[in-house]
């Protein structure tokens, strides 16, 4: 079995090679913070779009060369792309994958034929799992390609097509128990919708919400331990996605009694299609001890779309590490490059590359913010700005202890409020700066 031939398994040479195909940063067994490398991250390669997107757009079909592919829909490709999958995998050492249920085996001609091909596909993956130690961070259900899915899922007005999807999680989730994955996730795909002429905003909110309990109770009747998340996206393909950001589901997920069954999964197009940055959302969720697992990938800020690319920006890694270290780690959720290849960039070899630089960058960042959180630049700076709340009066409205009449009372006797001092933004960009420089 070699469907990359030329392609040896990728080590860690150091900051100094010039190797393309070598990490300089990622060192899977290097501690940092006390916890080596691979556990911080728990990588995860998206089956999607590395082994499903062949990079057609709306002015074109697909031009990737993908030597093992046959062109049909079989099982039997469906077989042997598992098995390239995990070779790619193990060449490039990450410890996790995530699928769709319609990514990995083809639809049948009903319900029965489309999950005893799943069945048969499965049985490949956990031969692969076992062969290789990699693992499933998660798997999901395509709730949006096929045309019964047109007006959403969970959220279509058709009844049936409610049934059809809660049939297809169900037999996602049996499957994901199956394969021993630690986590399960609903993106919100059509869930949404295009205009409100024609559209129960409420009834579809309720029938979300509905989908949701039926899924919690499935999960405790099957026993299947994993993480339930939701990933938040705010368009696209809907013009309103109702799980729109991290602050939307959060309410959502409060609102319907659901907040003690879920956490999020952030993607940072997301974040930046919701005109919030990553770290936003990251610090939001993570505030709300709901943060469970990342899709990493970036957009282009000069489109707007999903454009899905690879992350090489040590500031955006940098930042998100930084969040993950603050709340102690994300396990068991972990880090997905939910990103593909531009579709100039047609090569298998392209693969490599792309996942390289991600885990790459991300392992830089994560150094960077290590240092910066040894060195407490920022948590001295931040806790000193807010020290006020550390005794006197701060103190006592942060315990509860003060009324409007004491607070009215205490300002008459002063007469205005204390000094304020400067948010120093600049200095500590200059101060990031010098960390990205020596990391
Ligand atoms: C699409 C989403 C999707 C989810 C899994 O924009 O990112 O890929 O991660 O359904
Ligand atoms: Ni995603
Ligand atoms: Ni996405």
């Amino acid at each position: 079995m070699a469907f990359f031939p030329e392609i040896q398994r990728i080590r860690y040479e150091g900051a100094s090679s010039t190797n393309p195909l070598s990490f300089r940063h990622y060192n899977a067994d290097e501690m940092v913070e006390g916890k080596p490398m691979r556990e911080h991250f728990r990588f995860a390669v998206a089956y999607w779009h590395t082994m499903r997107n062949m990079g057609g757009d709306p002015f074109g079909p697909g031009c990737a060369v993908r030597p093992w592919e046959d062109g049909t829909d079989s099982v039997d490709m469906a077989i042997k792309r598992a098995r390239v999958a995990f070779e790619f995998m193990e060449k490039l050492t990450v410890p996790f994958y995530c699928f769709h249920d319609r990514d990995v085996a083809p639809e049948g001609k009903n319900l029965a034929e489309t999950n005893a091909n799943l069945d048969k596909v499965v049985k490949v993956l956990k031969e692969e799992q076992a062969r290789t130690g990699i693992k499933l961070l998660w798997g999901t259900a395509n709730l949006f390609s096929n045309p019964r899915f047109v007006h959403g899922a969970a959220t279509s007005p058709n009844a049936d097509v409610f049934a059809y999807a809660a049939a297809q999680v169900k037999k996602a989730l049996e499957v994901t128990k199956e394969l021993g994955g630690v986590n399960y996730v609903f993106w919100g795909g059509r869930e949404g919708y295009v205009n409100l002429w024609n559209t129960d905003l409420k009834r579809e909110l309720d029938h979300l919400a509905r989908f949701f309990h039926l899924a919690v109770d499935y999960k405790k009747k099957i026993g299947f331990g994993g993480q339930f998340l939701i990933e938040p996206k705010p368009k696209e393909p809907t013009t309103h996605q109702y799980d729109f950001d991290a602050a939307a589901c959060i309410n959502f997920l409060r609102a319907y009694g659901l907040t003690e069954h879920f956490k999020l999964n952030l993607e940072t197009n997301h974040a930046t299609l919701a005109g919030h940055t990553m770290m936003h959302e990251l610090v939001y969720a993570s505030g709300q001890g709901l943060l469970g697992s990342v899709d990493a990938n970036r957009g282009d800020l000069l489109l707007g779309w999903d454009t899905d690319q690879f992350p090489t920006d040590l500031y955006l890694t940098t930042s998100i590490m930084l969040v993950i270290l603050g709340q102690g780690g994300l396990a068991p959720g972990g880090l997905n490059f939910d990103a593909k290849v531009r579709r100039e960039s047609f090569e298998p070899v392209d693969l490599f590359h792309a996942h390289i630089g991600g885990m790459d960058a991300f392992a830089h960042g994560l150094k960077i913010a290590a240092k910066i959180r040894a060195d407490g630049v920022l948590k001295d700076f931040v806790g000193t700005r807010y020290a006020s709340w550390d005794a006197g009066i701060g103190q006592q409205v942060e315990a509860g202890k003060a009324t409007f009449e004491d607070l009215e009372r205490y300002m008459l006797d002063r007469g205005d409020a204390g000094r304020n001092v400067s948010g120093r933004q600049e200095m500590l960009e200059n101060i990031i700066n010098r960390y990205v420089e020596i990391a």
